[in-house]
């Protein structure tokens, strides 16, 4: 089978973190989220791989070359963003059978996407507390009889996960008309499908849109949550580590230090003395970590690094910021018991009761810079010292 692998977004609601990479090149344990569905994939049985590229598309042609595994990895370019089944219309040349659809931002488990395939034609699918917010799937006994989007009264709780198994002849479907929202969409490819074949509805679980940056984080916590304890790295005689930590080879922990896992510390990455990580968090590439700051369940992606005695939690950092001395990122919740971030203008509870800031690449925050919960910087912004942000600038 083929997998077609949509990665041509521009990722807007991701911002800052997408200024300079496409979303599906953001890390998850630092490999791109495109470079685990195109694992999983393969693993499932896809014999080939198709990655519709767009924005900033170089970057992922670059990390994919041409193979994954045992497959060959073909690309295809959307010139403009129009939509999932415009997307997918961009890969047609290369579909001569079935295919996988599936996103360039999602974690799928292996096994998932087995079963997704063996049940071909299918649609995953995940039960969810509040359908009517999604696109919902109506059954008719074993298969699909419709897509319904945001119903009021949703017919079940069973939501589209956004993978898909077509069949050849869906080839031929992708020409739908735009929908409400301006696009061309693959629900309206499914909805023509079903009428010639019978789909079958895949019940997944573990699945993840990494469509925000709360959701980035809940991706990594969730990855380096399922690592073991490794020490390959250089860990100070009085540093203390506890539970499953990781430190890569080429990294170190000083001594008075404290990590506690889940946490993975790669290659190149420092954790001063005396200072303080708790997971899950994820200290990517060359980061360090000041005489006694302390970071807990954050990301950090490479060369970013964190001034004595600072505070960080629940935060996504960029790459290469810079946090002067004694930063403090608050993390606590607002009124509603949950911490909101604006995204595209809009005020969107993350749904956490915690959240820090979220960095673009290259911020760096004066000594003593103050940030409250949910505030983003945007890519290569600084503080003056001493200074409190509680709005976005
Ligand atoms: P979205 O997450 O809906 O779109 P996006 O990635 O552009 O992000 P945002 O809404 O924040 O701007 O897209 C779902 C998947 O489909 C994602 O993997 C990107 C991919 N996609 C394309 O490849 N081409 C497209 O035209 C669209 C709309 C999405």
């Amino acid at each position: 089978m083929q997998a077609v692998i949509l990665a041509a977004g521009e990722g807007t609601r991701m911002r800052p973190l997408t200024d300079q990479r496409p979303k599906p090149m953001l890390g998850v344990g630092g490999t791109p989220l495109v470079e685990h569905v195109a694992r999983s994939a393969v693993s499932a049985g896809a014999e080939e791989v198709i990655v519709v590229v767009g924005y900033e598309g170089e970057q992922v042609k670059r990390h994919l070359g041409d193979g994954v595994g045992d497959a060959p990895v073909h690309y295809a370019e959307q010139e403009d963003q129009q939509g999932t089944a415009d997307a997918v219309a961009a890969a047609r040349e290369h579909l001569d059978g079935p295919f996988a659809v599936l996103n360039g931002d999602n974690v799928y488990e292996p096994d998932a996407l087995a079963r997704l395939f063996e049940s071909a034609p299918s649609i995953a699918c995940t039960r969810v507390d509040e359908p009517s917010n999604y696109g919902v799937v109506e059954t008719d006994g074993e298969t699909v009889s419709g897509l319904l989007e945001k119903p009021a009264e949703p017919p079940s709780d069973l939501v589209n996960a956004g993978a898909y198994v077509f069949p050849a002849t869906a080839r031929e479907a992708l020409d739908v008309t735009e929908s409400e929202r301006g696009e061309r969409e693959l629900t309206d490819v499914l909805n023509r499908v079903i009428d010639d074949s019978d789909v079958t509805p895949v019940v997944i679980d573990d699945w993840l849109d990494v469509g925000r940056p709360w959701e980035l984080l809940a991706a990594n916590e969730r990855h380096v949550s399922r690592q073991s304890r490794t020490l390959g790295g250089d860990v100070h005689d009085d540093a203390t580590v506890a539970g499953d930590v990781v430190v890569e080879p080429g990294a170190s922990v000083a001594q008075g230090a404290t990590v506690e896992g889940p946490v993975v510390v790669e290659s190149g990455a420092s954790v001063g003395r005396g200072a303080t990580v708790r997971g899950p968090t994820l200290l990517g590439t060359d980061t360090e970590i000041g005489t006694e700051a302390e970071v807990e369940n954050s990301v950090l992606m490479s060369g970013t690094s964190v001034g004595r005695e600072s505070v960080v939690r629940d935060s996504v950092l960029g790459r290469n910021c810079q946090l002067g001395a004694e930063t403090t990122v608050r993390n606590g919740s607002d009124d509603d018991g949950s911490v909101s971030v604006t995204v595209k203008g809009d005020r969107v509870s993350t749904r956490r009761q915690t959240f820090g800031a979220v960095l673009g690449d290259g911020v760096e925050t004066g000594a003593e810079t103050t940030l409250e919960p949910g505030v983003k910087l945007p890519t290569d912004a600084t503080t003056e010292p001493e200074v409190r942000v509680s709005d976005d600038p």
